[in-house]
């Protein structure tokens, strides 16, 4: 057998009921074959394959809370520190019911390799809790985050780890989280980003993830004499990553006609109402449903169906496994030019497979979606030079960072005789940063 298949084998055996850990863990193994393969007996004696899949710590706590009844609830905690070689811990914090130890972990270990394809010196972790702010009250909200922060600020610290958000975790949870940290560690500094401006946030972080994918988008598209110009997008999702991909897909002369929640979907030939839908998901915190007051002759579905919709250009802003084998097919059969991910492993390793046999350009969330992370780090060099710049200035550095990642990892899919499969470059490119920095730091 080989290394490559003799590690995956035991990734497996050894983390059972971690199924999205694994599909990580196999998307980026099949992409690095060529490497390890090229030089084999070394990797196995550095035992490499074995300790970037292994994290340098978990931490998992009790958070306990009072709701407004005056009830106790008890939510579970996690924090996974997966690899440091690079720089400090960095990635976000989910808070949904979904999360669990194998979907923390697939999302840290997707972080270090995004992390190391912005070109900036930050480590890959993950964290979250399986609290469902949905319906909570503001105070409720903040009960949790000063418990759950409790806890947490034992582990973490400007140059150690520093959290930001992810689903469920935007601005009032960093603000609340900001508080305790400061409270109790007598700590000013830089330990979480995605902060509001008035405490340490960087201009342009809310919009980053969702601009940083429509650049990346771009430059894909200008590299094969293209653009978004005139383009019809789907985009699934209506959180943060989501909201600011149609702005930037608009502001570049795309037309957005769907999103979507947990319950549904709103298809508006006409192009989504952008300021309709910031007024729903970030003033009220309401469901898509309300989408119909603001533009009648739109349409709204039950359930998930957005890549049914004939487009151009497909952009899963929503979770992992949201865009299916049919749904590839049908994506396909509607002619379909580029799928680019805004989330997290939103698409099945089969229906990934699917897109790049039938000639779309696919790129993985840790290429497309690395401006939010990026623009973390941009924070984080903001609060160490006690500083803030412009928003010009963040969002100049950010579509720079972006136009490279593509072209990096085009480079390192062509090096390896693998032209056009973003999926290896991305996976290649992230890898062998992060392999020289272990290795030079000797066994640890
Ligand atoms: P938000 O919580 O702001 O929004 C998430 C959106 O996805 C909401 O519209 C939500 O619906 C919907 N959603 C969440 N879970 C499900 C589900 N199980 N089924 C259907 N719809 C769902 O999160 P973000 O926009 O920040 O994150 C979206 C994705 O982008 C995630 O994969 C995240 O990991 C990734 N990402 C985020 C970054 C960031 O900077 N925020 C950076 C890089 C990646 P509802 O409105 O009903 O809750
Ligand atoms: O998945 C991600 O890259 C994020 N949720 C953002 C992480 C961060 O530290 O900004």
């Amino acid at each position: 057998m080989s290394y490559v298949d003799d590690v995956l084998a035991r990734v497996i055996a050894k983390n059972p009921s971690e199924p999205e850990f694994h599909q990580a863990v196999t998307e980026v193994f099949e992409s690095l074959r060529p490497v390890i393969e090229a030089n084999e007996d070394f990797y196995k004696r550095e035992a490499i394959l074995e300790r970037i899949t292994e994290p340098e710590r978990m931490i998992k706590f009790r958070v306990p809370w009072v709701d407004d009844s005056g009830q106790v609830q008890v939510n579970m905690g996690i924090r996974v520190q997966f690899n440091s070689a690079i720089g400090p811990y960095k990635g976000g914090l989910r808070f949904h019911p979904s999360v669990n130890q194998g979907i923390i972990k697939f999302l840290g270990f997707e972080q270090i390799f995004k992390n190391s394809l912005t070109g900036l010196p930050i480590g890959g972790g993950k964290g979250g809790s399986d609290f469902d702010p949905k319906g909570k009250s503001d105070r409720e909200v903040m009960a949790f985050c000063q418990s759950f922060m409790t806890e947490l600020c034992k582990h973490i610290g400007a140059d150690t780890d520093v959290p930001a958000g992810d689903i469920g975790v935007g601005g009032r949870e960093i603000g609340y989280m900001f508080g305790q940290y400061k409270r109790i560690r007598g700590l000013y500094e830089g330990v979480l980003t995605g902060k509001g401006l008035t405490y340490g946030g960087s201009l342009a972080r809310t919009e980053a993830t969702g601009y940083g994918l429509v650049y990346l988008t771009d430059e894909l598209l200008k590299c094969h004499n293209d653009s978004l110009e005139g383009k019809t997008v789907v985009v699934s999702g209506a959180g943060n990553v989501a909201i600011y991909a149609i702005e930037k897909v608009q502001q570049l002369g795309g037309k957005v006609v769907t999103c979507s929640d947990s319950t549904g979907w709103v298809y508006d030939p006409e192009g989504i109402d952008l300021e309709a839908l910031k007024e729903i998901k970030e003033v009220n915190r309401a469901r898509l449903t309300e989408y119909k007051k603001y533009r009648p002759d739109s349409e709204y579905h039950e359930g998930r169906g957005v890549w049914q919709i004939k487009c151009d250009v497909a952009l899963p802003c929503a979770t992992q496994n949201e865009l299916l084998i049919d749904d590839a097919k049908q994506l396909v059969a509607n002619g379909v030019t580029a799928v680019c991910e805004g989330a997290n492993m939103p698409t099945t390793l089969d229906a990934t497979e699917y897109l790049q046999k039938n000639g779309v350009l696919f790129v993985p969330g840790k290429a497309s979606n690395a401006g939010g992370v990026a623009t973390s780090a941009l924070e984080m060099s903001q609060n160490s030079e006690r500083l803030s710049w412009t928003f010009e200035e963040v969002d100049s550095k950010l579509k720079r960072i972006m136009v490279d990642i593509y072209h990096n990892i085009d480079e390192a899919a062509k090096r390896y005789g693998k032209e056009g499969d973003y999926v290896a470059g991305a996976n290649i490119a992230g890898f062998e940063k992060v392999v020289e920095a272990m290795l030079a730091q000797g066994v640890c």
